[in-house]
């Protein structure tokens, strides 16, 4: 089985390679990764050597260089894409660019390869269901709720999320989608709130918590979504959604007084900051179907040992994300939080 990955070089991709090479020793994987940003070779520096592996420096929105990268290949699983809301609210561009029109074009180069009798998984997200109230803690996201999409970066992954359904209904092409929650665990961009706060609190700096602090996210182990896009890969059935979660919800304030808490931090590290725009108020996921119907449920994601593992991940990585924080994201950062 050879399969091709897109966004390999990013946090979750990176996991999924190291992920796969450990747990299906006769498959290949083809890293497809334009390298952006927040895509990073030295996520996978350990698997380098691997003949199993290969890197593609290219660009889901070059049907040229997909048409080559794609000859062989049994699978694609597609996870590349802008990733933070935060920038997408500062240009919506980059995002609709890649994250919609990359993935047709993706779309349209496998279906050339393969005719669409090849699985896709496309990487979607719980964002584009929108915001669920605080007040009724019992309602959750199910692979049946409306989308309603209430960022660009969620507007923009919705787009290539209807586009992969309309190509399975519209040329019959195998293709599954996955909708996820908020990951953590080992080399996430510090852009995103559980690094940004681990790093910040170790290099001595405030964390800036957006309004107050009650919005609530679902949390899960990059390992255990990884298994879940594995596990669709492998059993799930074409044309299906399947949402995956941990059933894990913190408001943002319970996640930071437990990172506080496992660095031996005080709340005056905390620095309230004006909320972010059209700010989603909680998402929770309805796992259900995908525990039914393929046997998967999460076993890496359990609270707080988790958390305490992946705060001593960049505890012991400092190199890794002074690297990552050097250079073009110190402007990043005194645009968003003022330095
Ligand atoms: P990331 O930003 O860490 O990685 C994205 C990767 O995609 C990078 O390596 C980047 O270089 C690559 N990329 C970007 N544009 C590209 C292009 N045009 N062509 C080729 N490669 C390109 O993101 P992540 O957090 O690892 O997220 C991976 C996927 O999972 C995304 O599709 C995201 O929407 C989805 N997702 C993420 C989460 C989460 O909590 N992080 C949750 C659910 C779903
Ligand atoms: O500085 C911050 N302060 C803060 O309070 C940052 C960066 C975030 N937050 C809050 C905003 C959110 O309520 O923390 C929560 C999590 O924020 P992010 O880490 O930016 O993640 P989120 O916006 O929830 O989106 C993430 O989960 C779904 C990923 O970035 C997406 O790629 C994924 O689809």
């Amino acid at each position: 089985m050879h399969i091709l990955l897109t966004g390999g070089a990013g946090f979750i991709g990176s996991n999924f390679v190291r992920l796969l090479l450990r747990e299906r020793p006769d498959y290949r994987i083809t890293n497809f990764d334009v390298l952006t940003y927040s895509g990073n070779l030295e996520n996978l520096s350990e698997i380098e050597g691997d003949d199993r592996y290969a890197f593609i420096r290219g660009d889901v929105r070059d049907a040229a260089a997909l048409d080559k990268a794609l000859e062989g290949v049994d699978a694609v699983v597609h996870m590349a894409a802008e990733s933070h809301v935060d920038r997408s609210i500062m240009d919506s561009g980059p995002f609709i660019d890649t994250n919609t029109r990359g993935t047709q074009v993706l779309l349209d180069a496998w279906r050339r390869a393969t005719g669409g009798k090849k699985r896709f998984v496309y990487v979607s997200t719980d964002e584009v269901y929108g915001s669920l109230p605080l007040e009724n803690p019992e309602i959750k996201f199910t692979e049946a709720t409306p989308l309603d999409p209430s960022s660009p970066y969620s507007a923009s992954k919705a787009g290539g999320d209807l586009l992969a359904n309309a190509y399975h209904h519209t040329f019959g092409m195998d293709i599954c989608t996955t909708r996820c929650s908020n990951n953590f665990g080992p080399y996430q961009f510090p852009e995103k709130v559980i690094p940004l706060f681990v790093t910040n609190l170790l290099d001595g700096k405030q964390v800036p918590l957006y309004g107050d602090g009650k919005n609530v996210r679902d949390w899960l182990h990059v390992d255990d979504h990884c298994e879940a896009v594995l596990t669709v890969l492998e059993k799930g059935t074409s044309g299906e959604v399947y949402n995956i979660g941990g059933n894990n919800e913190r408001s943002n304030l319970e996640l930071t007084r437990s990172i506080l808490e496992i660095m031996g931090k005080g709340e005056e590290m905390i620095r309230y900051v004006e909320d972010r725009l059209g700010h989603d108020r909680r998402y929770a996921i309805d796992a259900g179907k995908i525990k039914r119907e393929l046997g998967w449920q999460p076993t890496r994601s359990a609270w707080p040992k988790a958390l305490e593992d992946t705060v001593r991940w960049y505890t012991d990585n400092r190199p890794w994300w002074e690297r990552v924080r050097s250079g073009a994201y110190q402007d990043y950062y005194a645009n968003m939080y003022g330095g």
